[in-house]
């Protein structure tokens, strides 16, 4: 049997970067003409096309992606004369178009139909609330026309839209509008043309009846660029946040990176029906409206923090991702790794840095560790995929934004801007590769640019090239003789599918030394001459086990290590509690304050879960009450860092301590979880109301830090106060809910009293949807409550909400509310020991792999741990994983994810 016919006709072929070649042909120009109809688009492309010099490709075959088209005509364009193609001069089939030995040059002009109506997958062209919109990135664009749907084909690009004038009054694409007219039918039609090259990814077309939200931006150089809001009418009074952010990311990315904007326009278009937050289509950003738009009485501060990360995410993207782009999908985090750091420095600077910073580790460790430690860990730059929809990943971005992070580290503020400058100047135009980037950045640091070292990034690469956690094991001795003391760091690395071995990496420890007051300890580092009469510094590991030794100490010092969480990684060494306490009291970092809380509560909590299981009476140590009530009434803590230190981790947190043989019981963590809310409520009773009642806004609603933080701890503490189960609480939180006139505090409270068995809920239920029944975003919310409620019954309201009026399948927004934050975010009803919750994921995967498989794909994500779990968990969720796979005809994104969950 030869190896083709050896492979299953309905398995999906594997994509490989090693077999990464250059493309064959190049196309210069594209253009586009749109006949929009609802489900019978035409679209005419006609592109010009050359053979790539660099191409070594023996055939002359010019092999074009098309998915779900219809093929309506091709003519070639030759220097001889034009020619009309008949079926036998082609090859088709479902994802190509190939047409046999072309000239080197010469033009080709294609007609397709599609139907947006029908297009339930939003990839491609599709219908969203009568608006025309698209989604490119990253293999949307072959639904379109028949195209090298690749980035490291980067061309011109001239559009034509025509559409009914009553209907689509506006009609947008990339870059400059250039003509538009009228024609018969009541139609008209614009043309558009984007000055800059770029990849077919970043195309993107919006054609809707609109509200436009207006102003202006004046680059550094003097250009006046006009913003563009878009927005359905109803939402015009949702517009103001998102172009305040605009322009703060727009003034940010100039004074950090010194990156300008680049056209005249800079548009961004707000949709309902939309896989992801956002899509950077270059001068015409594309976004879920969920990640746009915003009113203190629809959103919350968690919404308006989100709007100005993602506002700024697509926009930094002009840069880290369109100007330079990447290569292959292989370098995806090359610009979304990149963006995501800028982003997390963006919003860093403009609300608490140290904030920013654990809602970026929380992240990290709530999401990509599980996944590093899974069936589907991949490296930052992961080697190979079947669907790379399923590769936009918490890896990719939040690991690949970390791993930039410690470049900066490493390098320092001024050489890691150098580099940047460089990466951008060395490479604008171009698809480029990790290794440029690295390269880029060591040329920061090159002597020759007048730094003083000359950084090697060479085993640096590890982190782009292996999967897993890396874990440090850390030992201390103080010799009092000598006045020194010695740090042992280790290094290792569980082996993740496809990658036994593993490689040392090279890992950037940021450390401090604390003396008795918590005060840090001038540093003097043996051999190390960057490291003496200062605070901190950082040490690099780079073997399997070194040995740093700090000179000088007069007394035995505490270790303040990985300051700011400097490398992504699990330090395994555990400290006694009352190292723990006193650095949650004392450390001058604050991320490493916070993170003491974090671990000291953890280690208390798997101990009274042990003790749950082994049926002894529960009782929560007093130091941790003292140590709690501390912090809950130190004045002078930033509220919403206090906030941070109040909370305890979450049960998806706690559950992943438990590896293979010592399975994480989720009801015992449940359970134990909220007996040491209960506990701290209990012993704290009146300082959390005093914090509540002291903490009280007043005034119209306003996005700064001061007041977030004010809301966060009041919220905070309302919610410690409602484990009290007492009739007052349910009172208080009833009336915070009937009287807030912002949704950050209603939320809060309807969230709360969702919880508890108490006389408001139905009511308040009732009163919010009754009132904001017309509002899809705040809608979503009033699902997604219900579906995260901790009450008994849970699951089956869920499943009678899925037959409610307001809930469709189609819109993925409501879908992650309802479905999404049962199977992902409600623990301990989703794991139910019945395996009620994994027949409802697996039923619902099923349905909706039909209609949109990118949705689908997400949900299965509630297996991917399934071996983390008791034998009976695991047998009936491998069950549900064998019921989905056995099923003919699934997409690509649902079979990899399925298929690699149960390898
Ligand atoms: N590049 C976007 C993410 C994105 C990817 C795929 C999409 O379509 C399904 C949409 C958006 C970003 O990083 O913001
Ligand atoms: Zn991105």
């Amino acid at each position: 049997m030869d190896s083709l016919t050896s492979e299953s006709i309905s398995e999906p072929n594997t994509i490989f970067l090693k077999n990464y070649t250059v493309p064959a042909y190049r196309v210069d120009t594209v253009i586009l003409d749109f006949d929009l109809r609802e489900t019978k688009t035409i679209v005419r492309s006609e592109l010009k096309i050359h053979r790539n010099p660099e191409s070594h490709a023996s055939h002359h075959n010019l092999e074009l992606n098309g998915q779900n088209l219809i093929l309506l005509s091709i003519e070639l364009i030759l220097a001889t004369g034009s020619q009309w193609l008949t079926e036998n001069d082609y090859v088709i089939d479902d994802e190509t178009l190939t047409i046999a030995n072309v000239p080197n040059e010469f033009v080709i002009k294609i007609t397709t139909e599609i139907n947006p109506k029908e297009n339930l997958a939003l990839e491609g062209l599709y219908l969203s609330s009568n608006m025309f919109c698209t989604q490119c990135e990253a293999q949307g664009f072959r639904r379109i026309t028949y195209f090298p749907d690749r980035p490291d084909v980067m061309s011109l690009f001239t559009v034509t839209i025509h559409a009914n004038q009553d209907q689509f009054p506006i009609l947008l694409s990339n870059g400059n509008k250039i003509d538009s007219g009228v024609e018969s039918d009541n139609r008209h039609w614009v043309t558009w043309q984007d000055p800059f090259p770029k990849p077919c990814y970043l195309f993107a077309l919006v054609a809707g009846d609109l509200y436009c939200k207006q102003d202006k931006f004046m680059t550094a150089s003097g250009q006046t660029v006009d913003l563009y809001l878009y927005v359905e009418h109803e939402n015009n009074h949702k517009c103001d946040h998102a172009i305040v952010c605009l322009k703060q990311a727009m003034k940010w990315d100039e004074d950090t990176f010194g990156r300008e904007y680049d056209l005249d326009n800079f548009m961004i278009v707000a949709v309902n029906d939309f896989n992801m937050g956002a899509m950077e289509n270059k001068g015409l950003n594309i976004f879920n409206s969920s990640c746009v738009l915003a009113s203190p009485e629809t959103s919350t501060d968690a919404d308006y923090y989100r709007i100005q990360g993602i506002i700024g995410h697509e926009y930094f993207h002009n840069w880290s991702g369109n100007r330079v782009t990447c290569r292959d999908w292989f370098q995806l985090s090359l610009k979304e790794g990149f963006t995501v750091f800028r982003d997390q420095q963006f919003s860093s600077d403009m609300n608490s840095a140290a904030v920013q910073r654990i809602d970026d580790v929380n992240i990290l460790r709530n999401a990509q560790f599980s996944q590093d430690a899974g069936p589907m860990a991949h490296p930052v730059r992961p080697q190979e995929y079947i669907e790379i929809s399923n590769f936009y990943t918490v890896t990719v971005y939040n690991k690949g934004a970390e791993v930039v992070r410690m470049i900066h580290t490493l390098l320092g503020e001024s050489n890691f801007r150098k580099g940047s400058d460089i990466y951008f100047e060395r490479h604008d135009g171009q698809a480029v590769t990790v290794e440029d980037f690295v390269a880029a950045m060591e040329s920061g640091s090159d002597s020759t640019n007048g730094s003083k070292i000359n950084f090697d990034l060479k085993q640096f690469m590890n982190w782009y090239h292996q999967a897993g956690t890396p874990n440090i094991e850390f030992k201390e001795h103080y010799d009092a003789k000598k006045n020194s003391y010695s740090l042992t760091l280790q290094q290792s690395c569980a082996a993740t599918p496809g990658q036994k071995i593993k490689n040392e990496f090279h890992i950037p420890i940021r450390v401090a030394l604390l003396n008795l007051q918590g005060k840090t300890i001038s540093l003097d580092l043996d051999g190390e001459d960057n490291c003496t009469n200062v605070d901190e510094c950082i040490l690099e590991l780079k073997a399997k086990e070194q040995v740093f030794t700090f000179n000088n100490v007069q007394s035995k010092p505490m270790v303040s290590l990985l300051r700011g969480f400097s490398a992504p990684v699990k330090i395994l060494t555990s400290r006694s509690r009352l190292e723990l306490a006193f650095l949650f009291a004392n450390d001058s970092d604050d991320f490493n304050r916070w993170n003491a809380g974090q671990e000291l509560a953890l280690d208390i909590i798997l101990s009274l879960v042990k003790q749950h299981k082994a049926g002894a009476k529960l009782q929560l140590d007093d130091d941790y009450i003292a140590a709690f009530k501390k912090t809950l009434c130190n004045d002078y803590l930033d509220n919403a860092l206090k906030a941070q230190a109040l909370s305890l981790p979450s049960e998806s947190y706690i559950a992943d301590q438990y590896q293979a043989g010592d399975y994480a019981d989720t009801d015992a963590i449940h359970h134990v979880r909220i007996f040491v809310r209960q506990q701290l409520a209990k012993h704290l009773e009146s300082d959390l109301l005093r914090v509540y009642q002291l903490s009280t806004l007043i005034g119209d609603y306003q996005f700064n830090a001061k007041d977030m933080g004010l809301r966060s701890i009041r919220n905070c503490c309302l919610a410690y106060l409602m484990e009290l189960n007492n009739n007052n609480y349910y009172q208080l939180c009833a009336d915070q809910f009937k009287q807030s006139n912002n949704m950050t505090d209603v939320m809060a409270a309807l969230e709360l009293l969702t919880n508890y068995e108490n006389a408001y809920q139905a009511d308040c239920l009732q009163t919010f949807y009754e009132q904001w029944q017309n509002d899809a975003l705040v809608i979503d919310k009033w699902f997604a409550i219900q579906a995260m409620s901790r009450l008994p019954g849970t699951l089956d309201k869920v499943k009678t909400l899925l037959n409610h009026p307001a809930f469709t399948i189609k819109n993925p927004n409501r879908v992650r509310a309802l479905i999404g934050r049962f199977c992902l975010g409600n623990i301990a009803h989703f794991h139910n020991e019945d395996g009620s919750g994994y027949q409802f994921l697996a039923d619902q995967v099923l349905l909706l792999d039909k209609l949109n498989p990118q949705i689908a794909a997400r949900l299965i994500q509630g297996f991917s741990q399934w071996r983390n779990y008791n034998e009976n968990r695991q047998e009936l969720m491998k069950n549900n994983l064998n019921r989905i796979i056995s099923v003919d005809n699934l997409s690509k994104d649902v079979f990899e994810i399925v298929s690699k969950t149960l390898a």
